[in-house]
């Protein structure tokens, strides 16, 4: 079977960029599986406190976050749903495998300097540019803190973004420089580290959903302005009007061009990519159903609809979770941390060992 593991920042509701890049295949992945399949969905705080969060706030969205997850269809019965920080493997892989990491490799990955505000070619490593505050260590390392996610588990296949790409190969390349200073097939220890399986990205279709009003960036949740993206949970009239105000450009009819009409191809992929089946692609959306005709009003309001249809369900099953009481939902989220430590010591400590690690009792 397939070992699964994917991980989502608690850092406010999902976007569509997050439900159909990514955790729309988490569900798949669980419904659509082998039975001998196992899923590790984290909520990956850590990660989000690499730039600066409101304690109450965090708290907050983490609730939100998980009251997500169970929203879109994810079962705690049949995956491990599990905040990271529940786990404090983790953090021990991740030092264990920040010995091994390349600060050269970390320093050319592309969210690191977008997040630090380099210039695509400025120095990586050089952190102490003039007026601008420090750049922070955890930030750097992040991609240390998701390959010990990953391997923690040994996980086979991780389900994200196209985004996420670039960490993904540097996650495979740790695992197998870990794999050569450690790995023994057999041998006299009780419990052998075999070595990590490098695992492989399953992208979904919808590879990477645009900011409705920069169709140049990738919708984000640290994007300032909310009117960027399309909440999981947002109302009918929330949606109408972000789509009404969605950047496109003043071409004339409707034409599915990615590089030349970014702003209303991503609209189309949207519209796309909610229902699959109902539509052949995005460009006969375009063609069959609008064309040259057909005025950018018109195809707006006929994603929003797509849109809020699709989103109804999920909606509803959000506020059906947050009526839970915080008690239920902990006692919950502790049984999902438990099951997930369970794999997490028994794999780590076998790295240990290997290393010459030992535990003293
Ligand atoms: N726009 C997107 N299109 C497709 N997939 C996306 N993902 C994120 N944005 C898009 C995928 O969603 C999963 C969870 O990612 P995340 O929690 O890091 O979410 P985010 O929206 O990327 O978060 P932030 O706060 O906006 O952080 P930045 O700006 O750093 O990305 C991942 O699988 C991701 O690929």
């Amino acid at each position: 079977g397939k070992i699964i593991f994917s991980g989502i920042q608690p850092t406010g509701v999902p976007h569509l960029g997050n439900y159909l890049g990514a955790l729309r295949q988490w569900v798949k992945l669980q419904d659509e599986g082998h039975p001998k399949d196992r899923r590790f969905y984290s909520i990956v705080d850590l990660h989000a406190i690499t730039v600066p969060q409101d304690p109450q706030l965090l708290v907050q969205r983490t609730r939100e976050t998980y009251a997500s997850l169970i929203a879109i269809g994810l079962d705690p019965n049949k995956s491990v749903i599990f905040a990271q920080q529940d786990v404090l493997e983790h953090t021990q892989l991740m030092w264990i495998l920040s010995c091994h990491a390349s600060m050269g490799y970390l320093g050319r990955m592309t969210q690191w300097k977008s997040k630090a505000g380099m210039a695509d070619n400025a120095d990586p490593l050089e952190t102490s540019a003039p007026n601008k505050p420090a750049l922070k260590l955890g930030l750097f390392s992040y991609p240390v803190l998701q390959a010990a996610d990953i391997l923690l588990y040994n996980a086979t296949h991780v389900p994200v973004g196209e985004d996420q790409a670039q960490h993904l190969e540097f996650t495979r390349e740790l695992g197998n420089s870990i794999n050569h200073l450690y790995a023994k097939p057999s041998g006299p220890s009780r419990v052998p580290f075999k070595g990590f399986f490098l695992p492989q990205t399953i992208h979904s279709p919808a590879k990477r959903i645009m900011s409705l009003q920069d169709p140049t960036k990738k919708m984000s949740k640290s994007d300032p302005d909310e009117r960027s993206r399309i909440l999981i949970t947002d109302s009918r009239d929330e949606i109408n009007l972000k789509i009404k105000h969605a950047l496109t450009d003043s071409v004339p009819g409707v034409s599915y061009d990615r590089d030349s009409r970014p702003g209303v191809s991503n609209l189309i992929d949207i519209m796309y990519y909610m229902d699959e089946s109902k539509y052949g692609s995005p460009e006969e959306i375009a063609a069959d159903m609008f064309g040259k005709d057909f005025s950018l009003k018109v195809l707006k309001e006929q994603v929003a609809t797509t849109v809020a249809d699709g989103l109804e369900p999920i909606r509803e099953r959000y506020n059906e979770q947050m009526a839970r009481s915080l008690e239920d939902v902990d006692a919950e989220m502790g049984r999902g941390a438990s099951m997930a430590k369970g794999t997490a010591a028994m794999n780590l400590q076998r790295l240990k060992a290997a290393m010459g690690i030992r535990q003293h009792k």
